[in-house]
């Protein structure tokens, strides 16, 4: 069984049948929507040829399809990809719960109570999509709302929200629905911190009543394959924001945290460890503005690797990027 990433400025290609999942980045589309799962980004490509990026996970073997509660997910083998999107209108809030922590929470309990179902328990990486990420409504800032229900849902369903949590990003849209995309495995993936950073988990109380839950990177196995998955990273050292307002200084040190925690995940890996040059990339900038002087660095860090940029805004305000990456290997077998 072999998992491949595809990546392609088309439009969307024929079903073959052997789609998993995927994500369509960049403007909506006039053309067909996929048939499989798929995560709707609807944020500006910058520096594209095209106004679209289709992103399509392929796998060999038969798949199952399914659709509840507004999960859409296939499954194949031992692994399964979902997106999950739900409108916040449809969430009561309350004077302590907004409907963003009410509508996060409850996607997160969706989402186990499926793995759980399906007995693919364990979740690798997540992708969390949010509109207005920044913006402060009932005296906290909507991506610490989201952390506070995320969080719940991870205790409720019993899954820990320490050290076995899977990588994740979490992004901040201009409007639109509460989208998470997920992959999730029979195994589970082992978690890679940085040395460099305070695990995530871990941050004190000064960045939300919850602290976030996602690993810095997750290494998973298919038979024959291991994945790597590096969370959104950035201009983080310790816990704390670093180079404010200095585009370039947060460019290197992102990648400087890329760069440990791949280096952390290669001693932990089962093939012969991934390259920089080898990753396959997805930036985010929160000012388009920004995005010659972000291209140009990163170029000079690690060539002309596939780079995927896109306008849209990171969980701290004092944050002007955020890279994430993987990649895949063959594992020979001995
Ligand atoms: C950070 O290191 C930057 O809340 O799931 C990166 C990756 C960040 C994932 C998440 C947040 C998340 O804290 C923000």
């Amino acid at each position: 069984m072999t998992l491949q990433f595809i990546s392609s400025p088309a439009t969307v290609s024929r079903e073959t049948g052997s789609e998993l999942g995927g994500a369509l980045l960049g403007e909506p589309p006039n053309g067909a929507i996929p048939a499989w799962p798929v995560q709707r980004i609807f944020a500006p490509l910058l520096g594209a040829t095209s106004t679209v990026v289709h992103e399509t996970w392929r796998i060999d073997g038969p798949i199952k399809a399914g659709h509840c509660e507004e999960i859409v997910w296939r499954k194949a083998g031992g692994l399964l990809f979902g997106v999950i999107e739900l409108d916040e209108a449809d969430f009561k809030g309350s004077p302590k719960c907004s409907s963003l922590q009410a509508a996060s929470e409850e996607a997160y309990r969706r989402i186990f109570r499926l793995l759980d179902a399906e007995q693919v328990p364990h979740l690798w990486r997540v992708w969390n999509y949010l509109a207005e990420i920044n913006l402060e409504t009932q005296g906290l800032e909507r991506y610490r709302q989201f952390n506070v229900g995320r969080q719940d849902a991870f205790l409720e369903c019993h899954r820990g929200a320490t050290g076995n949590v899977p990588a994740a990003c979490a992004i901040g849209l201009v409007g639109g629905a509460l989208s998470i995309a997920f992959m999730a495995g029979e195994a589970p993936a082992v978690p890679v911190e940085n040395p460099r950073q305070v695990s995530a988990y871990n941050y004190p109380a000064d960045y939300g009543p919850r602290s976030p839950t996602f690993s810095r990177a997750a290494l998973a196995y298919l038979p024959g394959q291991e994945l790597l998955f590096i969370s959104g990273t950035a201009s983080i050292v310790g816990h704390q924001t670093v180079h404010p307002g200095d585009v370039a200084g947060q460019c290197h040190e992102a990648m400087a945290n890329v760069a440990a925690v791949l280096a952390e995940g290669n001693r932990q890996c089962r093939s012969g460890g991934f390259g920089l040059g080898e990753l396959s990339y997805r930036v985010y900038v929160r000012q388009a503005g920004d995005f010659p002087l972000i291209r140009e660095t990163l170029v000079s860090l690690i060539g002309q690797a596939e780079v995927v940029y896109l306008q849209a805004d990171i969980c701290r305000q004092d944050l002007l990027l955020e890279i994430e990456a993987m990649a895949s290997h063959t594992l020979g077998s001995r």
